[in-house]
């Protein structure tokens, strides 16, 4: 008798507790993600790219190895100060040219004589790697390693024996100046004849002695050149890459693939937009009244952030080991820009309504995660629902001319077109503001100033239900 009544409950608990875990069913990844380190560094966002050496005292972009390193001589070298400026400036981390394609270590290497242990500088005892990584330490900013394969110096280069060497240079810099976030290996190589790059042994050495490096090349693994020097990923950008039957270099995949990425493609190789403040690498008195300017510097940014790309801005020293006031006020004038212009979100906090919701009811993927302070809530669609549209509620008549999208990668890379409209106050009707194809880490839009209390995304094709993670509007 008591079973009997008790029985409706039991089921009505059992539907409920049922259809509980189905809303906290985990989602599923789709394709490939980034690791927990391409997390973290995509992330990063922006970051400061150093090309000090030989080179900044010759005026040359490319040293041939002969130099006499006795021209390496900075009268005033102080890395503090570049720590001081990236830091100032908004950027996460730094990334030396420890070795360029000259061959000059900036290190007194064990594997080398044409080091800093042969020059004037500190009368030969002085090691900029560790002089940076400890500024680096100080100022709370990553530290990230230029090397290049190709060297114009050492007498094994093109040898069989090289690659050993190349190996025991890694090794040294990798355990000698604590954790490093980035391995930078250049592709570049004007010469001809060498012996092929063991480029696995060298990814290997890598990881074995900081995995928790992101190693950038022209194809990975952990990240990939974008193809031009220029600072601009495509307005197409995935961050998946087959890179099967490629190596870095001259057997690399067109740039015009890397600038886009591969949709659907086996890898996650998020892309990396490397350009300098200035004309040169190096620096030289020459390029002293070349300083890009803030408009050129917010096109970048727009190109690269804003395209699902990080950004590493070259910001050489000079001949002090300094960087000069120039670059760095114009750096300060940059970051200044950009805080102006996202210093408020219209959006945060907005009402958001969504066409279609992952399991209805359940707040753990409602529309307002979109607008929210957190990077790990978001929205989802409906199982099997590729294509929604999402109206962002400002409650108010706003102005406003950039608009930022973020896609929640840590499950894949997924929309694929989408196109974003405002309502027009006047008529009430709808118009459209941008359009696009790939969102991912991060997409940001400049259009002319509209005023309007309601924002419209409309989903129009992506390769498994849609997650947005943030929706801004400045
Ligand atoms: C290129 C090099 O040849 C340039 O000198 C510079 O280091 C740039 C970042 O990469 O491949």
């Amino acid at each position: 008798m008591e079973n009997k009544i008790l029985y409706p409950f039991f089921c009505i608990f059992l539907t409920i507790f049922i259809s509980g875990c189905r809303q906290s069913a985990p989602m599923e990844a789709h394709g490939p993600v980034p690791t927990p380190e391409q997390l973290e560094w995509q992330k990063m966002e922006y970051y400061m790219f150093v090309h000090f050496g030989p080179n900044t005292f010759t005026g040359v972009e490319w040293g041939s190895g002969a130099e006499d390193p006795a021209v390496f001589n900075p009268s005033a070298l102080d890395c503090r100060q570049w720590a001081q400026t990236a830091k100032n400036a908004g950027m996460k981390g730094i990334i030396i040219t420890a070795k360029h394609h000259d061959g000059f270590c900036l290190w007194p290497s064990r594997y080398s004589n044409h080091s800093v242990r042969n020059s004037p500088w500190l009368s030969g005892r002085g090691d900029v790697l560790a002089e940076l990584s400890a500024a680096c330490r100080e100022y709370d900013l990553k530290f990230g390693v230029y090397l290049s394969p190709w060297d114009r110096n050492n007498p094994a280069y093109g040898t069989s024996e090289y690659n050993r060497l190349f190996v025991n240079t890694l090794t040294e810099v990798l355990t000698s100046y604590g954790p490093v976030f980035e391995q930078w290996f250049d592709g570049a190589c004007g010469d001809k004849v060498s012996s092929p790059y063991d480029w696995s042994l060298f990814n290997s050495t890598v990881l074995e002695h900081q995995p928790g490096a992101v190693i950038f090349s022209d194809v990975g693994p952990g990240c990939r050149w974008v193809g031009n020097e220029k600072g601009f990923a495509g307005e197409t950008n995935w961050s998946t890459l087959d890179t099967v039957g490629f190596t870095p270099g001259s057997n690399a995949p067109p740039a015009g693939i890397l600038n886009s990425g591969q949709r659907g493609a086996p890898y996650w190789i998020p892309a990396e937009a490397d350009v300098s403040i200035r004309p040169g690498w190096f620096y030289s008195p020459d390029t002293d009244n070349a300083i890009k300017s803030v408009e050129e510097l917010m096109d970048i940014y727009f190109g690269s952030v804003g395209r699902n790309a990080n950004l590493l801005l070259n910001v050489p020293p000079d001949r002090r080991g300094r960087i000069p006031a120039g670059d760095s006020l114009r750096l300060m004038e940059f970051r200044q820009r950009r805080d102006e212009v996202f210093s408020r979100d219209l959006a945060r906090g907005a009402g958001v309504s969504a066409s279609s919701v992952r399991y209805e009811g359940s707040r753990k993927f409602r529309p307002e995660n979109m607008t929210d302070a957190f990077y790990d809530s978001y929205w989802t669609s409906e199982e099997g629902k590729t294509t929604a549209s999402l109206t962002i509620d400002l409650g108010r008549e706003e102005n406003f001319s950039v608009l930022l999208l973020q896609e929640y990668i840590p499950l894949g890379q997924r929309i694929a077109r989408f196109i974003v409209e405002y309502r027009d106050p006047g008529e009430g009707r709808w118009r459209l503001l941008v359009g696009g194809t790939t969102i991912g880490y991060k997409r940001l839009f400049r259009f002319p100033a509209v005023t309007s209390d309601k924002v419209r995304i409309s989903i129009l094709e992506a390769d498994a239900p849609p997650l947005i993670n943030t929706i801004a509007v400045f």
